[in-house]
């Protein structure tokens, strides 16, 4: 016997989340108790939506998906952030919201959560706007189809979908679920296109002398990270990755040449990009802050662009066809071309030598920096938060299966507590290590309260500058000072009296060192490290990119 609630579950399942995350409201509770009948499933529970959302969207980034459940409207309204996030990072993320009572709908009845209006719609068309596909079920007769659209559009697209279930609903018998290939089961390219895009671009690159890879950040959404290596090594030529998409090429690949990012590019990368006849874009996505302002786009007809199911490509516009079927054909049709390792192998520099401080020295981001490198290991995944984390995180060099999480596209500061926590859930085997700044950690700081109930071992690095330093290279003003917080001193407050975290905070490179040696034996709970550092000292790459991307925002309005 199935009801609503339940045949959800069991698609859930179906589809491999071994989790969902949860913040209780009373629309939602007896959901919440259909979905705990499945024993395949856990339950995580949040500190308020805004985290929950945050924290699926974490564990879409480990785990392929993920599903939140919130209440109405004061939970759904507070995830809706988060929701945004995972259809601006294609994440598919199903947002649950629980939902007045079916026989509520078509009454003049007042009910709480809503605005007090008899509309109880606009969730629903809110929703529309920030997921691939939303709908609504007050009765258990059309559920079955609607979870089931939701589900496979959201796999589908690689986007968050929203699934709304009336209260009195989620416990109503229901369909079975069939088999879970009508759902995960996607429409395959169409054939002809796919020959043609192929020969199309094998005769672009034919005409070609420096071909290079320029990979981004929708590679992964496509699954085509291993056929985007296919290419690599059928081509010879050198692979560029752009910062949102740091790791889904592997650094170690001996034709990776660094991240192009304009101006902050890794020494080389960007004379090679720039300095190439042929760009091959392979799901890049180009916006103000990563093309530094508009400074730094591959444009013309030397780019051939290459998304999640598009080909283009001077002359050509090739669509319904998968990134990797395209990556993989082509890579048998190329040839070896390895003119930019060539001038790579001239142009490159050798990274500076990074000489220890004194332990007793004030601590410096570089100093905190030449710490953490040798923590980033083959099983670590590393979050770097919107801040002057961005500019740290890529300096830091990957060994191979090393992962970088970053959500460059949405950007929303304090995503990083969540986010990682999700992750972490989704991925117990990985030694998790965020990058947060102070400001941002203000924002969800809750969610460290959550590793430590769920004893995850995530390594927090706090940078506390006293600010909001990326805004203030942009345009500063009194408005980028943050109100100090004892960051060490809270863990003590989350711990409670069964909590195993641990909080430090380092003030010299001794103290940090100390701090990392019990972080790493820590295996309990998280270690938040709180770094003190000048509210000035931040990257270089942060100075260089903030004056041009405040340049690009400060544009007087054209004459009309
Ligand atoms: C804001 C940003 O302290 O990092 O390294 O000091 O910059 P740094 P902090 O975490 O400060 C972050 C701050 C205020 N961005 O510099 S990047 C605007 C913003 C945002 N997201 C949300 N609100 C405001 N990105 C939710
Ligand atoms: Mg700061």
């Amino acid at each position: 016997m199935y009801t609503v609630g339940s045949y959800l579950a069991a698609r859930l399942s179906q589809i491999g989340l071994k989790h969902h995350f949860a913040v209780a409201g009373d629309y939602t509770l007896v959901l919440l108790d259909q979905l705990l009948t499945n024993k395949d499933m856990k339950q995580i529970y949040c500190s308020n939506e805004l985290n929950c959302g945050f924290s699926a969207e974490g564990y879409a980034r480990a785990h392929g998906a993920a599903a939140a459940i919130v209440t109405f409207s004061v939970g759904a309204l507070s995830a809706f952030d988060a929701i945004g996030g995972a259809y601006a990072e294609n994440l598919p993320v199903l947002l649950v919201s629980g939902a007045p009572n079916s026989n509520d709908l078509a009454t003049e009845h007042l009910l709480h959560h809503t605005l007090g209006t008899h509309d109880f719609t606009y969730q629903l068309e809110m929703a529309k706007k920030i997921t691939c596909a939303a709908v609504t079920i007050s009765s258990a007769v059309n559920a079955p189809e609607k979870i089931d659209y939701a589900i496979r559009t959201a796999l589908c697209e690689r986007k968050p979908a929203y699934i709304e279930i009336a209260c009195n609903i989620a416990s109503a018998p229901c369909a079975a679920p069939g088999p879970i290939s009508a759902v995960i089961s996607e429409e395959p390219s169409d054939s002809e296109t796919l020959k043609a895009a192929v020969a199309a671009a094998a005769e672009f690159l034919r005409g070609k002398k420096k071909p290079v890879l320029l990979i981004g950040s929708k590679l992964r959404a496509a699954g085509a990270e291993k056929e985007a290596i296919e290419l690599a090594n059928s081509l010879g030529c050198a692979v560029a990755v752009m910062a949102a998409a740091k790791s889904f090429f592997p650094e170690n690949h001996p034709q990776f040449v660094g991240i192009y990012w304009g101006k902050i590019s890794t020494p080389g990368a960007q004379a090679v990009v720039d300095g190439s006849d042929s760009v091959v874009c392979i799901g890049t996505l180009f916006n103000d802050y990563s093309t530094v302002g508009w400074t730094a786009e591959p444009n013309g007809p030397g780019v051939l662009t290459a998304d999640q199911k598009r080909v283009r490509m001077d002359g050509h516009d090739f669509s319904r066809i998968h990134l990797r079927h395209f990556l993989s054909a082509l890579s048998g049709k190329v040839e070896k071309r390895d003119a930019t390792m060539i001038e790579y192998s001239r142009v490159r520099c050798e990274p500076p030598v990074e000489i220890a401080a004194k332990p007793g020295a004030k601590l410096t981001r570089a100093e905190w920096l030449r710490q953490i490198r040798p923590l980033v290991t083959a099983d670590t995944t590393v979050f770097a938060e919107t801040g002057d984390s961005w500019f740290n995180g890529m300096a830091l060099d990957l060994p191979g299966g090393a992962r970088f999480e970053i959500e460059m596209q949405w950007g929303h500061i304090g995503w990083s507590v969540p986010a990682s926590f999700g992750y972490a859930i989704g991925a117990p085997d990985r030694r998790v290590i965020a990058l947060i700044g102070d400001g941002a950690f203000q924002l969800t700081a809750q969610e460290v309260a959550q590793m430590i109930r769920q004893k995850l071992p995530v390594i927090i690095f706090l940078m506390n500058n006293h600010g909001y330093t990326i805004e203030v290279e942009i345009h500063d003003g009194p408005y980028n000072n943050v109100k100090n917080w004892d960051y060490a001193g809270l863990i003590k407050v989350f711990n409670a009296e069964d909590g195993r975290g641990r909080g430090f905070r380092a003030n010299n490179g001794g103290e940090l060192a100390e701090a990392i040696k019990v972080a790493l034996a820590n295996h309990d709970g998280p270690t938040l490290i709180e770094c003190v550092i000048d509210r000035d000292d931040c990257t270089a790459d942060l100075i260089a990119w903030g004056h041009l991307v405040a340049k690009a925002n400060g544009r007087p309005p054209e004459p009309q």
